[in-house]
């Protein structure tokens, strides 16, 4: 605390320097008039106050935080060059010498914000400065995604003699709704390396999406390395559906994934699916098998037909070892442990092995996550069911006073297509269209109280997509509109009002080469890549 006080006041000292350096008479800045509250910010912050004038974000702008250590400082190095990537401006963080500022952004970390959550914070934009305050780096974080939202593509010209960027002034003041707001990638069905991992965690970290869920092993693969069971990715990581040739990561690359995540505050959630998924477990070693039959590699897309042997205690010993050694490499405080479709597992061996295998995990200091149906074992109030198909199940779960997910899979599948006509996706569950996966409400859907629900997650299954381009069609626009169902309070958020916004994210989406999905719904800001695609659809 002590360092920090003197490190900011050293800071601060540098400014004033740097001001008195600067003698030559400043010409007057001149600014366009703009109005905050029409920007397009999506989530919906929780108040937003214009005041009609502008920050001119230009070569003599300057970020400074309120300590050069603990992370609030690499905050205001992720804001420098992602203002880089898009205006091509350099902005020095932290620069006490040299060079002439004439205007400041100033990161601040404070204990006393008027916002409760862990995440909240508050920007305050004049002429001269912008102030983002919040209580964490977290928090700091998502009001950087805010700042890079409100700083105009384009720059303006024609007022100054230099070119300058125009940031609406005014005050956010802006919290999530809910803790947990994720989406998840099934690397199982078909693997996505980590490159194509990190790019979509750059896109989601942008609309403060925070949980990467991912889903590690199924039938078709197991995609990440187990030191102690080796054959896991040697024989179950060579396969995916249609016969491609698979993947897994080595626990230094899920590490390098986990550690990109965390600059992004974002948690990767790891997901070992059990006891049905996994064939590509028993085809490694088949002593692990409890369905009968002489498992082999699998390259299609049924589901239920694999389970575990529930009741062998050498099957317990193996998952021991792989919760262990994810857990090791794995700062995410939860375990995802499956749970879904074990049709052919009996209905009381389920229960045994969900109650055993949640010990297991707490034993290495998890909570368990599983999808809805391990509600229905004997399982402690801190286990987390993550809702896709029963409510009878989610609201069993509540009952117990469990915390649950809420991924129905008829909102938020982003593996559905988005009409008969989208290529990709499946349609099981239904047509998800861009408008009915953001109309509907988390809070009351599956009728469970407030305090029950962590949060919304939406699921990518990869039966039919394999790279980053089908993943990103099936993803965007839609998660665009999760990250708002889940930060933004349900009197924030509008279809009319939104749908605007989101017409103003293509030239976004585009500069970061994402090929999201051209709904007709939305009438994108034109420009002539989404012409082009328009026509070509
Ligand atoms: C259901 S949702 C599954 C997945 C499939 C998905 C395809 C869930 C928990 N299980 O195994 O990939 O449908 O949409």
């Amino acid at each position: 605390m002590a360092k920090s006080l003197i490190s900011r006041q050293l800071i601060l000292f540098g400014i004033l320097l740097v001001g008195i350096a600067c003698t030559e008479p400043k010409k007057e800045i001149v600014v366009p008039e703009t109005d905050l509250a029409q920007e397009a910010l999506i989530p919906m912050p929780l108040k937003v106050i214009a005041t009609n004038s502008a920050f001119a974000l230009d070569q003599y702008t300057a970020i400074y935080t309120s300590s050069t250590e603990g992370g609030i400082d690499e905050v205001g190095s992720f804001l420098s060059s992602k203002i880089q990537s898009k205006t091509g401006l350099r902005l020095p963080v932290n620069d006490t010498e040299g060079s002439t500022v004439d205007r400041v952004i100033y990161i601040n970390q404070t204990d006393e914000l008027e916002l409760q959550e862990n995440e909240a914070y508050q920007i305050y934009i004049t002429k001269d400065s912008i102030i983002l305050n919040a209580k964490t780096n977290e928090g700091a974080f998502r009001g950087v995604q805010t700042l890079r939202q409100i700083i105009p593509e384009k720059s303006n010209d024609s007022l100054n003699e230099h070119s300058i960027w125009p940031i609406p002034s005014g005050k956010i003041m802006d919290e999530p709704n809910f803790e947990f707001r994720g989406v998840m990638l099934d690397v199982a069905r078909h693997f996505f390396s980590v490159e194509e991992v990190k790019k979509f965690i750059d896109i989601l970290a942008y609309y403060k999406i925070n949980v990467l869920h991912m889903h590690l092993t199924d039938d078709q693969g197991w995609r990440i390395e187990i030191k102690s069971w080796p054959k896991l990715t040697e024989v179950g990581g060579s396969t995916e559906v249609g016969g491609e040739s698979g993947g897994f990561y080595t626990q230094e690359e899920y590490k390098e994934i986990v550690d990109y995540a965390a600059k992004h505050h974002m948690m990767i959630l790891p997901e070992v699916d059990m006891p049905g998924h996994t064939n590509a477990a028993s085809v490694s070693y088949p002593f692990l098998n409890g369905n009968g039959k002489s498992p082999k590699l699998y390259e299609g897309t049924h589901v239920g037909f694999s389970t575990f042997d529930t009741r062998k205690d050498t099957v317990y010993s193996f998952i021991d070892d792989v919760v262990r050694e994810i857990s090791s490499i794995s700062p995410s405080p939860y375990f995802h442990i499956g749970g879904d479709e074990s049709h052919v597992t009996k209905k009381n061996d389920y229960k045994y092995f969900v109650e055993r295998v949640e010990k297991i995990v707490q034993k290495h200091g998890k909570k368990m996550i599983g999808w809805d149906e391990v509600a229905t074992a004997n399982i402690d109030s801190t286990s987390i069911a993550q809702f896709w198909n029963s409510m009878d199940n989610a609201r069993a779960a509540a009952d117990k006073g469990m915390k649950v997910i809420l991924s129905p899979a008829k909102k938020t599948y982003l593996d559905m297509q988005y009409d008969p006509l989208s290529e990709y996706g499946l349609h099981w569950a239904a047509y998800i269209p861009v408008d009915s996966a953001y109309v509907w409400k988390p809070e009351t859907y599956c009728g469970i109280p407030m305090e029950n629900i962590l949060g919304v997650e939406a699921p990518l299954w990869s039966e039919t997509i394999s790279n980053s381009k089908e993943l990103e069609y099936l993803a965007f626009p839609r998660a665009i509109g999760y990250s708002e169902l889940s930060w933004s309070t349900e009197t924030n958020r509008d279809w009319e009002n939104y749908k605007k916004r989101l017409a103003k994210q293509a030239p976004f989406l585009e500069r970061m080469n994402i090929n999201y999905y051209p709904s007709k719904l939305i009438d994108w800001e034109k420009s002539e890549y989404t012409i082009e695609k328009i026509k070509k659809d």
